[in-house]
């Protein structure tokens, strides 16, 4: 039933037919989550860097109303540019597809479809997760409920503090979802390598990875694997300077009564704003370091 709605590159299928690694890239950090025209050009060279990697990139987006796994060069640039682009997480898919609209997907939205192409590992920059003030507010990403019911496994780097961190994986550990640290015990917070909170589990290599996403998958261990990559330390922000932005962020987000899905792009953002653009360049290289991590992983997995 579902297959009539999906458009698979066939450079992905043929790759999906030939039980070939293929990784999942989403699309709302394209265009709700770095500004243009860096978006396009980051989204490019992590295509590149997963071909380099041995795997191949399935950008997933909507567009017209078609669930899209795999996109051109012209999908990438209308998507960091277009104007018509929702924001698409779970919630939004039914409407968006009926409608023929065009929708950016959230890691929630590209954890469903890449599952229903038969897609397992998909790679980004950060997931989202319960936000600061969620006791009041209940806003928590449904990004914690796909990833506690859907067969994806999410590399990025760990949690941004614009969110409640601990909370976050007291979340995660409710639903079964292993927290993974790639080399590293303490859990990274995405422009830092620190967080100051630990990973259940830390990976020594990316065949650690492997092994432990078969081995959740054999067992019928429905749900996906939060892999933690910390920024490398070249390109990592200053702790005090960066946690001081996130608060000013914050504080500017409540004054101003930023609520529900528009509250993580205008807290990234912000933080883009305060500390003029080196927030955005960490974000770039670790997105970069996650895609040649979880093409490895892919790699690995597809050979076991
Ligand atoms: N974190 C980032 N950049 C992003 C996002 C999160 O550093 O672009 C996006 C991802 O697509 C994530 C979404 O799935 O924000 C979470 O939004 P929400 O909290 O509204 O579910
Ligand atoms: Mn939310």
């Amino acid at each position: 039933m579902y297959k009539q709605y999906l458009d698979i590159h066939p450079e992905v299928q043929k790759a999906l037919d030939e039980n070939k690694p293929v990784i999942a890239l989403e699309s709302t950090i394209i265009s709700h989550g770095m500004p243009y025209p860096q978006n396009v050009e980051t989204a490019r060279k992590v295509e590149e860097i997963v071909r380099e990697n041995g795997a191949v990139p399935a950008t997933i987006a909507i567009l017209n109303g078609r669930l899209k796994v795999g996109l051109t060069d012209e999908d990438l640039e209308y998507l960091g540019q277009g104007d018509d682009i929702l924001k698409a997480s779970r919630r939004d898919l039914p409407f968006i597809v009926a409608k023929k609209l065009n929708g950016a997907t959230t890691v929630a939205s590209t954890m469903i479809v890449a599952a229903l192409a038969g897609i397992k590992v998909f790679v980004t920059g950060g997931i989202g997760g319960v936000h600061r003030g969620a006791e009041t507010t209940f806003d928590v990403s449904a990004d914690l409920q796909e990833l506690a019911n859907t067969n994806v496994a999410v590399i990025c780097a760990g949690a941004k503090s614009i969110l409640d961190i601990g909370l976050t994986l007291e979340y995660l550990e409710t639903h079964g979802v292993p927290v993974v640290g790639f080399k590293t015990e303490e859990l990274p917070a995405f422009y830092t390598r620190k967080s100051g909170f630990s990973v259940d589990y830390k990976a020594d290599s990316e065949l650690d990875v492997a092994k432990a996403l078969k081995a959740k998958w054999d067992l019928g261990l429905k749900g996906g694997m939060v892999i933690a990559n910390p920024i490398p330390e070249e390109h990592q922000m200053d702790y005090d300077a960066i946690t001081k932005a996130i608060e000013d962020a914050l504080v500017e987000a409540d004054e101003k009564g930023i609520s529900g899905k528009e509250s993580t792009p205008f807290l990234l953002g912000k933080v883009k704003e305060i500390t003029k653009g080196k927030s955005l360049e960490s974000n770039i290289e670790l997105v970069f370091n996650n895609a040649r991590v979880g093409s490895k992983i892919a790699v690995e997995l597809y050979n076991l």
